[in-house]
């Protein structure tokens, strides 16, 4: 297992040349701090350089691990579900942009917020019209060869697809061999009732992996026990990245990001492997 680090970027929309500044200056850290690979929020691929991100990338021998598709929907209120075919089509031209985009890196493309909400519909026409958009999504994301995680989020962020087994069930009906689970501790502590347990039988559909401690704030810095997760992860013949994505606490930016490296660093060399 390797680790990533999330960054964090400005808005690419309105200011492409703070995004840059951003970005160059979290990768830079990531692999000061030792990481792997970087995980970045894009709003919308076409505003971003991508030969000008390859060559930063490949500078200092760093991946991307995945994608984050989020501020589509926190700026410009872009979602897979809503009740407008306007801007399902939208959403979709641009989540096939994130597609092109991530097959650039080899990096997945997440599937969270961009998702979008119930909002007093019934469940039945929501899930409806996610899984027609995700598995049209997959069959072109499988042309690229780019996989598509969905991301269950806590209850107090949406009401669409909080739990393991609610996107297990999801992903069996859209049946698309490059669709699977992005399982995050944060999320899971709020949601599971027992985090490993699951983790174990959605296994084979595990295909990324986010930590932040039970407070949000860097892997070591709350009341998470990290141990039987990781020890999960093994058993579960999980190999691919852990990416941190917490808050810049404690201490900031570069301290909870060195904090997060050293908590999953001991506890990956303590474990068998
Ligand atoms: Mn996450």
């Amino acid at each position: 297992m390797k680790l990533a680090l999330v960054i964090s970027t400005s808005d690419a929309a309105f200011d492409a040349l703070a995004f840059k500044g951003d970005l160059e200056n979290g990768v830079r850290m990531a692999k000061e701090i030792g990481y792997d690979a970087v995980e970045i929020a894009v709003r919308d691929p076409k505003t971003v350089n991508v030969t000008d991100i390859r060559k930063l990338l490949d500078e200092l021998n760093m991946s991307v691990s995945a994608i984050g598709t989020g501020q589509g929907y926190l700026a410009e209120g872009l979602n897979m579900v809503d009740e407008s075919d306007e801007i399902q089509n939208k959403t979709m031209q641009r989540l096939r942009d994130h597609v092109d985009f991530a097959s650039e890196f080899g990096a997945m493309v997440i599937i969270g917020f961009i998702r979008g909400t119930a909002k007093g519909r019934s469940r039945k026409e929501v899930e409806d019209i996610f899984v027609k958009n995700l598995t049209n999504l997959a069959d072109y994301a499988a042309g690229k060869n780019v996989k598509i995680v969905v991301e269950p989020l806590n209850r107090y962020e949406t009401d669409f697809i909080n739990t393991l087994s609610e996107a297990e069930r999801i992903i069996e009906r859209v049946g698309a061999g490059n669709v699977g689970i992005l399982a995050d501790t944060f999320h899971m502590n709020i949601e599971e009732v027992d985090i490993c347990e699951e983790l174990m039988r959605i296994k084979d559909k595990l295909y990324h992996f986010h930590v932040a401690d039970s407070n949000r704030w860097a892997p070591g810095a709350g009341h998470l026990d990290f141990k039987p997760i990781i020890e999960t992860l093994r058993k579960a013949g999980y190999k691919d990245y852990i990416a941190v994505e917490c808050l810049p606490l404690p201490g900031g930016a570069r301290e909870s990001a060195e904090l997060a490296f050293r908590t999953m660093k001991d506890l990956l060399s303590e474990l068998p492997s």
